[in-house]
Protein backbone atom coordinates (compact mmCIF):
# COMPACT_ATOMS: atom_id res chain seq x y z
CA UNK A 1 0.00 0.00 0.00
CA UNK A 2 2.98 2.62 0.34
CA UNK A 3 4.20 2.74 -3.05
CA UNK A 4 0.01 2.86 -4.38
CA UNK A 5 -0.42 5.58 -1.31
CA UNK A 6 3.07 7.67 -3.09
CA UNK A 7 1.54 7.50 -6.84
CA UNK A 8 -1.97 8.54 -5.45
CA UNK A 9 -0.87 12.12 -3.84
CA UNK A 10 1.11 12.60 -6.84
CA UNK A 11 -1.62 11.77 -9.45
CA UNK A 12 -3.68 14.31 -7.00
CA UNK A 13 -0.75 16.97 -7.26
CA UNK A 14 -1.10 16.42 -11.00
CA UNK A 15 -4.74 17.38 -10.65
CA UNK A 16 -4.71 20.26 -8.44
CA UNK A 17 -1.73 21.70 -10.49
CA UNK A 18 -4.11 21.52 -14.09
CA UNK A 19 -7.14 22.57 -11.57
CA UNK A 20 -4.91 25.66 -10.70
CA UNK A 21 -4.52 26.48 -14.33
CA UNK A 22 -7.82 26.16 -15.57
CA UNK A 23 -8.94 28.15 -12.62
CA UNK A 24 -6.58 30.64 -13.43
CA UNK A 25 -7.67 30.62 -17.14
CA UNK A 26 -11.50 31.06 -15.89
CA UNK A 27 -11.06 34.21 -14.21
CA UNK A 28 -9.34 35.79 -16.66
CA UNK A 29 -11.70 34.77 -19.47
CA UNK A 30 -14.27 35.76 -16.47
CA UNK A 31 -12.96 39.37 -16.11
CA UNK A 32 -12.54 39.58 -19.97
CA UNK A 33 -16.67 39.42 -20.04
CA UNK A 34 -17.29 41.69 -17.06
CA UNK A 35 -15.93 44.24 -18.97
CA UNK A 36 -18.18 43.24 -22.30
CA UNK A 37 -21.48 43.32 -20.21
CA UNK A 38 -20.81 46.66 -18.52
CA UNK A 39 -19.42 48.51 -22.16
CA UNK A 40 -21.04 51.08 -22.27
CA UNK A 41 -24.64 50.51 -20.62
CA UNK A 42 -23.59 48.10 -17.48
CA UNK A 43 -22.46 48.50 -14.22
CA UNK A 44 -21.44 45.91 -11.47
CA UNK A 45 -21.56 45.85 -7.54
CA UNK A 46 -20.57 42.86 -5.98
CA UNK A 47 -22.00 39.80 -8.22
CA UNK A 48 -24.93 42.26 -9.44
CA UNK A 49 -24.99 43.13 -12.82
CA UNK A 50 -26.96 46.47 -13.94
CA UNK A 51 -27.82 46.90 -17.77
CA UNK A 52 -30.01 49.09 -20.17
CA UNK A 53 -30.33 48.32 -24.04
CA UNK A 54 -31.76 52.03 -24.54
CA UNK A 55 -35.13 50.44 -24.90
CA UNK A 56 -37.93 52.11 -23.67
CA UNK A 57 -41.36 50.99 -22.67
CA UNK A 58 -44.21 50.97 -19.95
CA UNK A 59 -43.38 49.18 -16.27
CA UNK A 60 -45.18 46.03 -17.70
CA UNK A 61 -43.14 45.65 -20.83
CA UNK A 62 -39.65 46.52 -19.16
CA UNK A 63 -40.58 44.26 -16.40
CA UNK A 64 -41.14 41.62 -19.05
CA UNK A 65 -38.64 42.13 -21.20
CA UNK A 66 -35.83 42.35 -18.14
CA UNK A 67 -37.57 38.40 -17.06
CA UNK A 68 -37.05 37.44 -20.22
CA UNK A 69 -33.53 38.15 -20.85
CA UNK A 70 -33.04 35.78 -17.45
CA UNK A 71 -32.66 39.00 -14.95
CA UNK A 72 -35.36 41.38 -13.43
CA UNK A 73 -36.39 45.06 -13.00
CA UNK A 74 -33.43 47.07 -11.49
CA UNK A 75 -34.44 46.97 -8.00
CA UNK A 76 -31.03 48.80 -5.99
CA UNK A 77 -31.03 47.68 -2.24
CA UNK A 78 -28.58 50.14 -1.11
CA UNK A 79 -26.75 53.13 -1.99
CA UNK A 80 -24.08 51.53 -3.47
CA UNK A 81 -26.54 49.71 -5.90
CA UNK A 82 -27.80 52.82 -6.13
CA UNK A 83 -25.34 54.79 -7.57
CA UNK A 84 -24.61 52.14 -10.04
CA UNK A 85 -28.02 52.45 -11.08
CA UNK A 86 -27.81 56.12 -11.45
CA UNK A 87 -24.74 56.10 -13.47
CA UNK A 88 -26.26 54.24 -16.13
CA UNK A 89 -29.64 56.14 -16.27
CA UNK A 90 -27.39 59.32 -16.22
CA UNK A 91 -25.29 57.76 -19.38
CA UNK A 92 -28.92 57.81 -21.14
CA UNK A 93 -29.62 60.92 -19.96
CA UNK A 94 -33.26 58.93 -18.78
CA UNK A 95 -35.17 57.89 -16.38
CA UNK A 96 -35.46 54.36 -15.54
CA UNK A 97 -38.46 52.29 -13.62
CA UNK A 98 -36.77 50.02 -10.91
CA UNK A 99 -38.52 46.96 -9.78
CA UNK A 100 -40.26 48.16 -7.09
CA UNK A 101 -44.22 49.12 -7.05
CA UNK A 102 -47.17 49.26 -4.53
CA UNK A 103 -49.36 47.74 -6.90
CA UNK A 104 -50.72 45.47 -4.41
CA UNK A 105 -50.95 47.43 -1.34
CA UNK A 106 -51.42 50.93 -2.29
CA UNK A 107 -49.15 53.41 0.02
CA UNK A 108 -46.38 50.76 0.81
CA UNK A 109 -43.87 50.33 -1.87
CA UNK A 110 -42.62 46.32 -2.13
CA UNK A 111 -40.53 44.44 -4.60
CA UNK A 112 -41.39 42.51 -7.24
CA UNK A 113 -41.02 39.28 -4.52
CA UNK A 114 -43.59 40.95 -2.53
CA UNK A 115 -41.63 42.05 0.25
CA UNK A 116 -41.36 45.34 1.76
CA UNK A 117 -38.46 47.62 0.23
CA UNK A 118 -35.98 48.33 3.13
CA UNK A 119 -34.05 51.24 1.50
CA UNK A 120 -35.40 54.01 -0.51
CA UNK A 121 -34.18 57.21 -1.93
CA UNK A 122 -36.81 59.37 -2.87
CA UNK A 123 -36.65 62.72 -3.83
CA UNK A 124 -38.09 65.11 -1.18
CA UNK A 125 -42.04 65.47 -1.59
CA UNK A 126 -42.14 61.90 -3.03
CA UNK A 127 -43.95 59.57 -2.93
CA UNK A 128 -46.54 61.33 -3.77
CA UNK A 129 -49.21 59.58 -5.60
CA UNK A 130 -49.83 62.10 -8.08
CA UNK A 131 -53.52 62.05 -9.17
CA UNK A 132 -54.14 59.12 -7.32
CA UNK A 133 -52.65 57.08 -9.95
CA UNK A 134 -48.48 56.84 -9.39
CA UNK A 135 -47.34 53.23 -8.40
CA UNK A 136 -44.55 52.71 -10.18
CA UNK A 137 -41.04 54.24 -8.90
CA UNK A 138 -38.45 55.94 -11.56
CA UNK A 139 -35.34 56.87 -10.81
CA UNK A 140 -33.83 60.22 -12.65
CA UNK A 141 -30.46 60.78 -13.90
CA UNK A 142 -29.22 62.21 -9.98
CA UNK A 143 -30.43 58.90 -8.16
CA UNK A 144 -33.52 60.44 -6.62
CA UNK A 145 -36.93 58.12 -6.62
CA UNK A 146 -40.03 59.29 -7.60
CA UNK A 147 -43.33 57.42 -7.99
CA UNK A 148 -44.84 57.91 -11.63
CA UNK A 149 -47.83 56.41 -12.82
CA UNK A 150 -46.67 52.96 -14.59
CA UNK A 151 -48.33 53.28 -18.05
CA UNK A 152 -45.48 55.90 -18.62
CA UNK A 153 -42.53 54.95 -21.02
CA UNK A 154 -39.21 55.02 -18.86
CA UNK A 155 -35.55 53.28 -19.33
CA UNK A 156 -35.16 49.57 -19.91
CA UNK A 157 -32.58 48.73 -16.98
CA UNK A 158 -32.81 45.45 -15.51
CA UNK A 159 -30.46 43.34 -12.71
CA UNK A 160 -29.00 39.89 -13.49
C1 LIG B 1 -46.91 67.04 -8.87
C2 LIG B 1 -46.10 68.06 -8.08
C3 LIG B 1 -44.67 68.11 -8.61
C4 LIG B 1 -44.07 66.71 -8.64
C5 LIG B 1 -44.95 65.78 -9.44
C6 LIG B 1 -44.43 64.35 -9.45
C7 LIG B 1 -45.20 63.48 -10.38
O1 LIG B 1 -47.10 67.49 -10.17
O2 LIG B 1 -46.11 67.66 -6.72
O3 LIG B 1 -43.88 68.93 -7.78
O4 LIG B 1 -42.78 66.77 -9.23
O5 LIG B 1 -46.25 65.77 -8.87
O6 LIG B 1 -44.46 63.81 -8.15
O7 LIG B 1 -44.82 62.14 -10.24
CA1 LIG C 1 -44.71 61.37 -7.82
Amino acid sequence: KGDSGLSEVNLLKSKVSALEGQLKALQANFAKYQKVATFPGGRTVGNKVFKTNGYEGNFEDLKQKCVQAGGQLATPRNAAENDAVQKVAALYNKSAFLGITDLKTKGTFKYLNDQPITYSNWLQGEPNNNQGNENCVEIFTNGKWNDRACGEKRLLLCEF
